[in-house]
């Protein structure tokens, strides 16, 4: 769903600039809606166009649609350049101020001249915004701390980055003395694979004690709010971090709200209301009695659901499963008895095979695949045949000096060349036990083409795992274009199991794609695709994935045995 975000936006600016310009209300408000439906869409924009069914979609008539169409053709829409030119009013950079929406916006443009954040901040300071309608000192110093907030927020972290920051903070603040618990929330508990900033919660009594020791711990660089129970930061990073001090009587109803998401928590106050109850950050009330929030379990039970684990709640289907108490049993770092997909010195890995296999031991592994690249790969100093052979000896030899405690698996993570042909000869393929095959070259081409190019491969007797299936980098690089539902087709008939692919940046298959390979009923390999020792730990950001993708123990290969492994993946 490429295009679908970059038409949405362009759609809502259209809205915004035409509000701010205030002539036509009603078109303004047309686009907004427009907008949100698109981005509601569960097909990709440019399908549906080419169906030429795009008025079919609410909230798009025939003027919208002509819009859409130029975009797709052009990537313009000559309204919006027009507008751009009459309102030049950076939108996105003033809406990226809490509390500051199209009208506020608006005023400071019509009265000020405001256009962006820098021209916001001379108002300020020459004290332009007093006087203003509707402004007074209260909601003039919200802006001013917002505009940091603004500057501050402006991009996402991975998952992996801001974790360790914000577990050593939770640590730190959990060892100061009135501390009951101290915890993340927001989008961190949840596991999404980017952070837009860090939520804290703290049970304590005393909050200011506790904001005064936050701001002047070590790693923060920057106070942008500091208030009696919320205080806003910047870590030395650059990540923001926002902490929140609840009393100890809130504090479930707050890690639940706080939580989120939006989506999920809106969900739930609804539930809450037809029971007669008020849900909010403090707590679950019959009237003004409290009925359930000190702890998170008793908010969800008294709204006649199962606990929610964390990486469900998006609002995907998790509320109505809990209701009908057919929530799935999400898979577990402990459930994972081996990895798959695993590097070397060989090939472009850091560590030697000993020192590999010295860290999976570690980890109580009962058996371990080595898969380096092959040959065509020359970046990754890629394996030819002879090299191959030569490897499959010396792991025939570690099996047998019975040096580790686990199995030794030869494998090779095979290139997809051009046509869907496989980067070994079949006669190593033959000798091999585990073969991952993923694509690393020639990743712009046609979606057609990229289909037919990995279907093919997938029909090999050899293709045992489809390495990450979507060559994504999180933050870097977007999904190459492809026809997943093909894909998974095509390894269904072939008996070939999906990757999800641990590493931090790639965590691919996306989560939309783990739930479609489950109702395709494929099953799952979850391999860290380590390059050194220390890479294996990533497991458990594939865990995470795999527990927000609805994933449990039973779909996932490298939770068997490995005489079931091995048996699971015949041809
Ligand atoms: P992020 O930071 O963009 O990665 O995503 P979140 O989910 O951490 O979002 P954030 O930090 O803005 O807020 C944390 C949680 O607080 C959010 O998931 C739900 C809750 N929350 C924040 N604002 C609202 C709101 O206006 N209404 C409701 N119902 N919940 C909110
Ligand atoms: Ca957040
Ligand atoms: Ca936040
Ligand atoms: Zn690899």
């Amino acid at each position: 769903m490429t295009k679908n975000r970059e038409v949405a936006q362009a759609l809502e600016e259209i809205s915004l600039l035409l509000q701010i310009e205030g002539k036509d209300k009603f078109k303004s408000l047309s686009y907004a809606r427009a907008a949100r439906s698109i981005t509601g869409l569960g097909e990709d924009i440019e399908n549906i166009r080419d169906r030429g069914e795009l008025t079919n979609v609410p909230g798009i008539g025939k003027a919208i649609a002509d819009k859409i169409e130029s975009f797709l053709d052009t990537g313009e829409i000559k309204l919006l350049v027009e507008l751009r030119e009459r309102v030049p009013v950076k939108v996105w950079e003033l809406e990226a101020i809490p509390d500051v929406g199209p009208k506020t916006i608006s005023l400071l443009y019509r009265e000020l001249g405001v256009t962006d954040l820098v021209s916001l901040e001379e108002a300020l300071d020459a004290g332009k915004l007093e006087g203003l309608k509707g402004m007074g000192k209260k909601t003039i110093s919200k802006i001013a701390d917002g505009i940091k907030i603004a500057r501050a927020g402006a991009s996402r972290t991975l998952l992996a980055e801001a974790m360790p920051i914000a577990n050593r903070l939770v640590e730190r603040l959990s060892r100061i003395s009135d501390v009951n618990q101290a915890v993340v929330a927001g989008s961190l508990r949840r596991r999404r694979e980017t952070i837009g900033d860090i939520d804290i919660l703290v049970d304590a009594s005393k909050a200011s004690k506790i904001m005064d020791a936050f701001v002047g711990m070590e790693d923060i660089a920057d106070v942008l709010v500091k208030g009696p129970t919320k205080s806003s930061v910047r870590t030395k990073d650059g990540l923001r971090i926002d902490l929140r001090v609840l009393p100890t009587e809130s504090y479930g109803a707050g890690l639940q709200y706080f939580t989120g998401n939006i989506d999920h928590n809106v969900k739930l106050r609804a539930i809450a209301k037809t029971k007669g109850l008020l849900l909010n950050e403090y707590g679950l009330f019959r009237n003004d009695e409290q009925v359930a929030g000190q702890g998170e379990e008793g908010i969800y039970d008294a709204l006649g659901l199962d606990y929610i684990p964390p990486e469900l709640r998006e609002d995907m289907g998790e509320i109505e499963a809990a209701q009908e108490g057919k929530l799935p049993k999400l898979i577990k770092l402990e459930d994972i008895r081996g990895d798959l997909h695993t590097h070397t010195d060989q090939s472009d890995g850091k560590n030697t095979i000993d020192e590999m296999l010295d860290a999976a031991v570690e980890k109580d592994y009962e058996y371990y695949c080595v898969s380096d690249h092959t040959q065509s790969l020359t970046i990754a100093n890629g394996m030819d045949e002879a090299h191959v052979l030569k490897r499959i000896e010396e792991i025939d030899e570690l099996n047998a000096s019975g040096r580790w405690k686990m199995k030794i698996l030869k494998g090779a993570e095979v290139d997809i060349l051009a046509h869907g042909e496989l980067d070994l000869d079949d006669s190593v393929l033959d000798q091999l036990d585990i073969i991952t095959l993923s694509i690393h070259s020639r990743m712009k081409d046609t979606k057609q083409v990229m289909t037919e190019r990995v279907c093919h491969a997938l029909e090999s007797k050899y293709a045992h795992i489809l390495g990450h299936p979507t060559g994504r980098l999180l933050l870097k690089r977007p999904e190459f274009e492809i026809d997943m539902e093909k894909v998974f087709e095509t390894a269904r008939h072939n008996n070939v199991v999906m990757e999800l692919n641990a590493h931090p940046q790639r965590l691919d298959l996306n989560v939309g794609n783990l739930r479609a390979a489950k109702r395709w009923g494929l099953r799952i390999a979850i391999n860290t695709d380590a390059h050194r020792t220390g890479e294996l730990d990533y497991m458990q950001y594939g865990i995470f994935q795999a527990r927000r993708g609805w994933v449990e123990k039973y779909d996932v290969i490298n939770t068997l045995p490995p005489k079931e492994l091995m048996k699971s993946l015949r041809k």
